[in-house]
This record gives C-alpha cells, sequence and structure tokens, in this order.
C-alpha cells in the first residue's frame, strides 16, 4: 500500500496545496493509500531514512526535502500547468503561511515556518506583524488575476481545465482552494468570496470534486 506523508496540523485536515495534489490524485485513480502526518522537522530525516532522494536545492546550496513523498511521474502539459500555478503564489502565500502559523500546524512546524518560510515575506516577528486592510485587498486581487488566467483559458461551459476531461490540472487548481479553505474555514467571508468569484466556477468545481477529496 502507498503511503502519502502530508503535514500535521491542530485541525487534524490536511492543508497544504502541493499534499493535496498528489491525495487527489490518489483518490480519482481509486489507488489505496494511507497518510502518515509529519511535521517539517521530519520531513528531510524521514525521507533520508527511505533513502528518497531531494527535490531541490535551498538558497544556501543544501539539499531541501519536499513533500508529498510518493514517486510519480506528470505528463509534460500537466507538469507546465502546475508550473503556472505555482510560480505565482507568492501573494497566496503571504496570505495564507502566517495564519498557518498561528492557528494551523503544530508548534515544531509553526517553528519551522518562522524560521524558514517568514524571512522571504520579510516578517521578522509575528507577534507584531498584521497585514493592513489595502495590502490584504491588494494580494487577494492578484490571487483572482491568477485564477482569472486560468478561467479565462477555459471557455464558459468547460467543466474542467480540458473541457470535458477531468486532469491532474484541475486537482492542481483545486488544490489552491484546498489551502484556502483549510486556513480560512469553509465558513469564513475568505472561503465564500473566492469560490464565487469568475462566475462560480470554482464554487461548482469545489463541489464537484468533494468525491475525490476523502482523506485516507
Ligand atoms: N514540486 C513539489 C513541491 C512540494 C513542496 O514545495 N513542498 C513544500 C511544502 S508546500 C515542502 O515540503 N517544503 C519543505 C521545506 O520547506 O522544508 C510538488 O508540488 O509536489
Amino acid at each position: 500500500m502507498i503511503t502519502l506523508y502530508d503535514f500535521d496540523s491542530k485541525t487534524k485536515h490536511p492543508w497544504n496545496m502541493s499534499v493535496w495534489k498528489a491525495r487527489y490524485s490518489l483518490n480519482f485513480k481509486n489507488v489505496p493509500y494511507k497518510t502518515i502526518w509529519i511535521e517539517y522537522p521530519d520531513i528531510e530525516p524521514t525521507m533520508k531514512k527511505l533513502g528518497a532522494q531531494p527535490t531541490g536545492l535551498r538558497q544556501d546550496g543544501s539539499p531541501l526535502y519536499t513533500l508529498p513523498l510518493i514517486p510519480r511521474g506528470t505528463h509534460a502539459l500537466q507538469a507546465a500547468f502546475r508550473r503556472l500555478i505555482e510560480s505565482n503564489m507568492s501573494s497566496l502565500g503571504l496570505l495564507v503561511v502566517p495564519e498557518l502559523i498561528r492557528k494551523v500546524v503544530n508548534a515544531p512546524s509553526a517553528e519551522y515556518m518562522t524560521s524558514h518560510y517568514l524571512p522571504n515575506f520579510g516578517i521578522s516577528d509575528l507577534a507584531t506583524w498584521t497585514l493592513s486592510e489595502e495590502q490584504s485587498i491588494a494580494e487577494w486581487d492578484k490571487v483572482k488575476e491568477l485564477l482569472g488566467s486560468v478561467h479565462a483559458m477555459m471557455k464558459a461551459e468547460d467543466k474542467w481545465i480540458m473541457g470535458d476531461q477531468i486532469s491532474f490540472a484541475d486537482f492542481a487548481v483545486a488544490s489552491v482552494f484546498e489551502t484556502i479553505k483549510a486556513v480560512f474555514g469553509k465558513d469564513s467571508e475568505e472561503w465564500k468570496r473566492v469560490v464565487s468569484w469568475h462566475d462560480g466556477r470554482w464554487d461548482r468545481m469545489m463541489t464537484e470534486l468533494e468525491r475525490y477529496s476523502t482523506v485516507y
């Protein structure tokens, strides 16, 4: 049986968009798997023990080990689409990372994210840091713009990015929504606003995808 390594949290609900893509794919393909929950500082030792390779390099040149962990090939088109989404995630990062640290993740991951992620956003002290109303609107606008670029690639009647055909690209987009939902909550203003964007396309998509979002 496949083991899917995911990030643990206080909510005991998966929040990480990278891992959500893998979960959606496994559920969609009906591949049996079991989730194992770990903390950020445990990724590297766990992967080394399993003999898994690092997925990239940190800025200082040292190897970077990341989740999800289950080796898998991906079609070039899907990979390009995923890169489009991921290369434009800095606004979402600024909106969600501080909230993840404050509310969602457990202490070991909160510490890890504080030292490894917050400096990328220029945040030195989360206790005193807040995002102004104006900044928040501007950052959400950028997230909307990114999703709008996906919406613009699709015809109004298309249910999925490839038209009638569901694909990994849909899971990559839905995973972004899963992170927003996990961080702000499904009753939050933030969630209700984002799923209503682009004529309710995302609300329909997330409702359709509920059947592939079970956490095993
Ligand atoms: N290319 C990978 C990227 C995965 C990735 O960047 N994971 C991050 C969390 S979003 C991670 O595990 N980071 C570990 C760290 O920062 O030490 C994918 O999307 O599958």
